[in-house]
């Protein structure tokens, strides 16, 4: 039998003695979130059976979206151990603040409960995302400023991807690691240690539907991506999931490169820069990968709005880096609000 090695173990094996506490403790907490979420998600082809969202269910419970459920207990896993001054979803406008009767921690906590939450009836792979940094001003802890740091400030980050298996990949800046769910036994095991980016990409993942609506330079970047051998271009293929979490993980095992570039009427793109794009970049430059909006690394963008979108190219370097030359060199950045 190879050698098991459950997550907790890990999380405790790999952090130094100072940070043995609240950071493990809160990894650890995800991962239980992660668990819980990942049983919800397994059985959400039943609500067909057992009722509608939003609905009474046979039980006469009320049925709760299953990203708001998401979003509940990752809140409530967090709200009390002491290990938080902060929490900022995506699913809320307003930053949740620790409930008085609790005691405040040195993290902050930001993260997507559910993203790709549109191919939950479809039954197609979702996952939640997590960023954590660390509170700023100790003596006046749990205010925006927390929340508002660029991503190459971040001390963790991570996804959990519920797909034909449930995986939890984090990095807390040594290395990229990913754990797969056994269900059997209830662990997280590590699947996928120190995680590294192939020189040889495989996919580009883009909506294609979007072309008409991307600007020249996206447009020619596009084709370059498409051209093979005559463009000096990798030779890729198209894969699109319209899942973040899952188009990033298979290009992360693969290579490639993902973009939700600017449109014409969305300069901004789609992507969140705080709770997707920012911890999705500190991931891909710890498996030697990089991020840009198209003139510089997300992990450099200093937010200043908890929701900003940010068009997004990660994967390759050499395939990012492409989208920034032909950005910059048509001298039309995206416009920035
Ligand atoms: P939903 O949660 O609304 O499905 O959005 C998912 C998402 O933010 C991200 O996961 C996808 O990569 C992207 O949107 C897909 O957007 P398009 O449908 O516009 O391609």
């Amino acid at each position: 039998m190879t050698r098991i090695t459950t997550i907790e173990r890990f999380i405790l094996d790999s952090q130094p003695e100072y940070a043995q506490g609240d950071f493990s403790g809160l990894l650890y907490d995800l991962a239980l979130a992660a668990k819980i979420i990942s049983h919800k998600v397994n059985r959400a082809g039943l609500l067909d059976i057992i009722g509608e969202a939003g609905e009474i269910n046979v039980q006469g419970e009320d049925q709760q979206k299953l990203d708001v459920y998401a979003d509940d207990v990752i809140f409530k896993m967090c709200d009390h151990t002491g290990r938080l001054c902060i929490l900022a979803s995506e699913e809320h406008e307003d930053l949740l603040e620790i409930p008085a009767r609790y005691e405040k921690g040195p993290y902050v906590l930001v993260y997507d409960p559910l993203d790709g939450s549109s191919n939950i009836d479809v039954n197609v792979s979702i996952g939640t995302v997590f960023g954590i940094y660390r509170c700023l001003d100790w003596s006046k802890r749990g205010r925006k400023e927390d929340v508002l740091q660029p991503g190459r400030d971040l001390v963790a980050a991570g996804y959990i991807l519920y797909g034909s298996s449930t995986m939890m990949v984090y990095s807390t800046g040594r290395g990229v690691h990913g754990f797969t769910l056994n269900p059997d036994i209830g662990e997280f095991l590590l699947s996928n240690e120190d995680m590294k980016l192939g020189p040889s990409p495989g996919y580009y993942s883009m909506n294609a539907a979007y072309y008409d609506r991307w600007p020249r330079p996206v447009k020619e970047y596009v084709q370059w991506l498409q051209g093979g051998e005559d463009s000096g271009a990798p030779k890729l293929s198209s894969r699109y999931i319209g899942s973040l979490v899952a188009d990033f993980h298979r290009n992360l095992l693969k290579g490639g490169v993902f973009c939700y570039p600017s449109e014409i009427d969305k300069p901004l793109g789609k992507i969140r820069l705080l709770y997707e794009a920012a911890p999705l970049a500190f991931l891909i430059e710890q498996a030697g990968g990089y991020a840009s909006d198209g003139t510089q690394s997300i992990l450099d963008i200093m937010p200043t709005d908890t929701h900003q979108r940010v068009p997004f190219y990660i994967g390759n370097r050499s395939l990012v880096e492409k989208a920034e030359e032909f950005i910059q060199q048509a001298n039309r950045l995206p416009i920035r609000e």
